[in-house]
């Protein structure tokens, strides 16, 4: 009797913890009523692009259970479909949908591995049983990114834009660019040897400012593993960044980045950057620091006292004073090879001073190079040959 007693208690005791550790388990599926839920407003950001475009996404998902009342409850899921793909739609807050809870739900679609066309978009919102209601929103035009060959050479320069509301408008930009820096030396005598390519990209290649070389200077940085990624695709021995903007802005290394209407810039990046060094030619300006309080080695176009580097080039001399009237070539005791003049022919690595202007289109500066950096990009242009 006693035995069967305690067995009694000890069977009570194990089914009533059970049921504690059941109900802390078991939680309740949380309300949700498809027949009420609507998708109202959508929007795709942007509406056309190249295949590698990330795409936002927002959609207002509510329920309206009566006349006048709108809630916003959360559904098992909510996803865009675009072209037979997924991307899961959140209401927290923090995926470009405004509000947590607020309805917006958002997301992106990344079309890397979508083949180019007219792809129909849809919102799908599913509840808890399984259930799907699915609404056509629209569609989104992928273009196929393709090399396109502005013209004939072997030495590949490939430009890709960042950011091109247009992915065609790279090709024409490219050609301006191009035709551009044919006119420069020593570019102008390997013109027939120089392919040049475009990139028709719309992607994002992540470009942003960040900390230069001193206090206050800017450099720009961009996702450089996408770039030499896109730039292989194309073959490139060189690569140019054209940034979809009207600020008068350029930067250089590991590629040049330039804004699009800017050609004049890009002659004085792609010095820094032609080339299979890390850094080809140097800034004919001082940064205020000395050699030894930098991280740069050496620079074909700029030397120590007495210039002994370009001793035998005709038309150079050993400077001291930069443009701006400071002391330097890059570092206050390293010299340039030509003396600055405003008239005549101005080196371009001495820094450029473009008109400030809204399009990419005539008249541009005329810029060139002293005969140092004339002779090195030479010596690069016939080692690519
Ligand atoms: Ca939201
Ligand atoms: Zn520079």
């Amino acid at each position: 009797m006693e035995q069967s007693f305690k067995l009694l208690v000890a069977a009570i005791v194990a089914a009533s913890l059970l049921s504690v550790i059941m109900m802390v388990l078991w939680k309740p599926l949380p309300e949700f009523d498809l027949t009420n839920t609507e998708v109202t407003s959508t929007d795709v950001y942007p509406d056309k692009g190249s295949v590698g475009t990330v795409f936002s996404i927002r959609a207002e998902v509510a329920s309206y259970p009566e006349e006048g009342v709108r809630k916003c409850e959360q559904p098992k899921e909510v996803r865009a479909v675009i072209g037979g793909e997924k991307a899961v739609l959140i209401d927290n807050g923090l995926q470009g949908d405004e509000k947590e809870n607020d309805c917006v739900f958002g997301g992106t679609w990344n079309s890397e591995l979508s083949s180019g066309g007219k792809k129909q978009v849809f919102i799908e919102v599913g509840d808890y049983s399984g259930k799907i209601k699915r609404k056509r929103v629209g569609n989104v035009s992928l273009t196929e990114t393709k090399c396109i060959t502005v013209s004939n050479g072997k030495i590949n320069i490939v430009f890709i834009g960042s950011n091109y509301s247009d992915p065609g408008q790279i090709v024409d930009d490219a050609r301006i660019h191009s035709m551009y820096l044919f006119n420069v030396q020593p570019f102008k005598d390997y013109e027939d040897e120089i392919k040049i390519t475009a990139l028709n990209t719309s992607m994002d290649l992540d470009c942003g400012k960040k900390q230069g070389v001193s206090e206050g200077i800017h450099l720009i940085q961009c996702d450089d593993t996408l770039i030499s990624r896109l730039g292989a695709r194309c073959g490139a021995d060189e690569i140019v960044v054209l940034l979809n903007s009207t600020k008068m802005i350029g930067s250089a290394i590991p590629h040049a980045y330039v804004s699009r209407i800017y050609p004049e810039i890009l002659v004085h990046e792609l010095g820094h950057s032609f080339g299979k060094e890390k850094i080809n030619l140097g800034d004919q300006y001082s940064y205020g620091i000395s050699s030894d309080q930098g991280r740069i080695e050496g620079l074909p176009n700029c030397d120590v006292e007495g210039c002994p580097k370009w001793d035998q080039v005709k038309g150079t001399s050993c400077v001291k004073v930069d443009k701006f009237g400071l002391p330097g070539c890059t570092y206050t005791d390293w010299y340039s090879p030509k003396k600055f003049d405003a008239e005549g022919g101005v080196s371009v690595m001495e820094g450029i001073e473009a008109r400030e202007k809204r399009v990419l289109s005539p008249p541009f500066e005329k810029v060139g190079f002293d005969p140092v950096s004339e002779q090195y990009l030479k010596k690069v242009l016939e080692e690519y040959k």
